[in-house]
């Protein structure tokens, strides 16, 4: 155990700020190192939640204590630094099951909260659109629902704070029915907004849709801001942004797409978050291309990607068109760095989206990746089915239109005056065409003399 001295990033978000320690566990398969790292994220996220740390405790571990996570000895040790520190809230960095939860903060007799906990109270107090606080609500809701024995009565002259806001206060006292009534009316509310949004986006579909994903500080934000002039909400916190934005991006002269800025993931991301954001993460689902932003200045910055795959995995988002945006060059230190990662990641962008350095070469990367997502062919269409040729017209792009005759085979009928079309589809369109083309596909077209 050692002691740890650290200057808040930023001003927090609650006051007066609570003090915390974090609590680490080194498992079989871990480096102290990951552990070192995964706290130094924790320690962003509790710092984000308006908590100053004071100290780490790090315990390696063959297995884990069923009763208390952490060893018999660590617990007394962690209670000496709490009652030394007078310290408010002990945060571990791992999910503890509710049982454990129970035990220590009997034992520690202080506020306890996990990883989980933590990043819902963040969102909780960042939620400011109507759809995201109930999004974060349901989450919340769900993840008490299997902790509801753990009531802070013993901790009442805790007034507010971390781990107490949303639904904590008012309805840690009420039992699993009231919640569960309540959980049933916010995925109604959900649904209802779901069915809204699903209409909205259907207005958009003759555009190609884009999202921007990567880890939450990655700069999605930043980047939407530079490439459609927009006035989204950056700053150097996690998950500045709980909600998504779509606006109007030109590529190049006639080559508009729709960008949607969204949630950024973290690891361990709760899965009650992912589940209870999927209205806001069907943009990211229903996209045509995915631009994943990389914050190459973080020391982990594979990790990160890493865990961003995952996550789209999880949302069945992986197998999408992407363009791998490594943002932040101007701040990097490292000479060459930029060079060896273009050799590894030969179709990337490389770009400051604070700068506006290599937005250029990121449009035509992007169109790059839309283009090879795109069929082109030719269909011939009686000129007498004027709603298939308006339906071509709707969903992609008409490259050369001329009319001509075609016969029928095994008909007698004469000829017919048929549009020839060549065009070019997203593949999400190419199913849904052929279908259609399948119709007329036994026209023989008549050379012209
Ligand atoms: N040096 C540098 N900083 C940048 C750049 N782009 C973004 N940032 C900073 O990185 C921080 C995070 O940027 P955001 O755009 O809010 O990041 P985000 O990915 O939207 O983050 P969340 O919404 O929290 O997930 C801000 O302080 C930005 O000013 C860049 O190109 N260079
Ligand atoms: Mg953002």
């Amino acid at each position: 155990m050692y002691h740890v001295s650290l200057l808040p990033l930023h001003t927090p978000l609650s006051s007066p700020t609570e003090s915390a320690i974090l609590v680490g566990v080194v498992l079989p398969g871990l480096s102290r190192w990951d552990v070192e790292d995964s706290l130094n994220e924790l320690e962003l996220l509790a710092d984000t939640a308006g908590a100053q740390v004071t100290d780490r405790v790090i315990q390696s571990l063959t297995q884990i204590n069923p009763a208390t996570y952490i060893g018999k000895g660590k617990v007394s040790e962690l209670k000496g630094l709490v009652k030394q520190h007078n310290t408010d809230l002990v945060i571990f960095d791992d999910d503890l099951a509710p049982v454990q939860m129970r035990n220590l903060e009997k034992q520690l007799d202080c506020k306890l909260i996990d990883r989980s906990g933590l990043i819902l109270d963040i969102f909780a107090s960042r939620a400011k659109t109507a759809i995201a606080k109930t999004q974060v609500e349901l989450a919340q809701l769900e993840y008490m629902r299997t902790r509801l024995t753990r009531m802070w009565t013993h901790l009442s002259r805790q007034k507010g704070g971390i781990g107490t806001k949303g639904p904590g206060e008012t309805q840690i006292e009420t039992d699993r029915r009231l919640i569960g009534t309540r959980i049933a009316t916010l995925k109604e509310r959900l649904e209802k907004i779901d069915k809204q949004r699903t209409t909205q986006r259907k207005g958009r579909e003759q555009h190609t849709r884009v999202s921007l994903v990567g880890y939450t500080n990655a700069g999605k934000s930043t980047l939407m801001n530079a490439l459609a002039g927009a006035n989204v909400f950056a700053e150097n916190r996690l998950f500045a942004t709980l909600d998504s934005t779509t606006r109007l991006v030109n590529l190049a002269p006639n080559k508009e797409v729709l960008l949607s800025d969204t949630v950024g993931f973290i690891r361990k991301l709760p899965h009650n978050l992912v589940e209870s954001f999927k209205s806001t993460l069907d943009e990211v689902r229903e996209s045509d291309v995915l631009m994943h932003v990389v914050d190459v200045t973080h020391p982990r910055y594979e990790d990160h990607i890493r865990v961003v795959n995952q996550t789209l995995k999880e949302m069945e988002a992986l197998e999408k068109p992407t363009l791998l945006v490594f943002n932040k060059i101007d701040a990097l230190t490292e000479h060459g760095m930029v060079g060896a990662l273009r050799m590894e990641y030969p179709d990337a962008a490389f770009i400051s989206a604070q700068r506006g350095i290599g937005l250029d070469d990121l449009k035509t990367g992007l169109l790059g990746v839309i283009e090879a997502d795109f069929v082109e062919r030719i269909a011939y269409v009686p000129v007498s089915e004027s709603k298939a040729i308006s339906h071509i017209h709707q969903v992609a792009e008409v490259l050369a239109e001329d009319y001509m005759y075609a016969q029928i085979p095994d008909q007698e009928e004469r000829p017919q005056a048929v549009a020839r079309l060549r065009f070019r589809a997203a593949k999400k369109h190419a199913k849904d065409l052929s279908r259609l083309l399948d119709r007329f596909s036994n026209l023989t077209p008549i050379p012209s003399a």
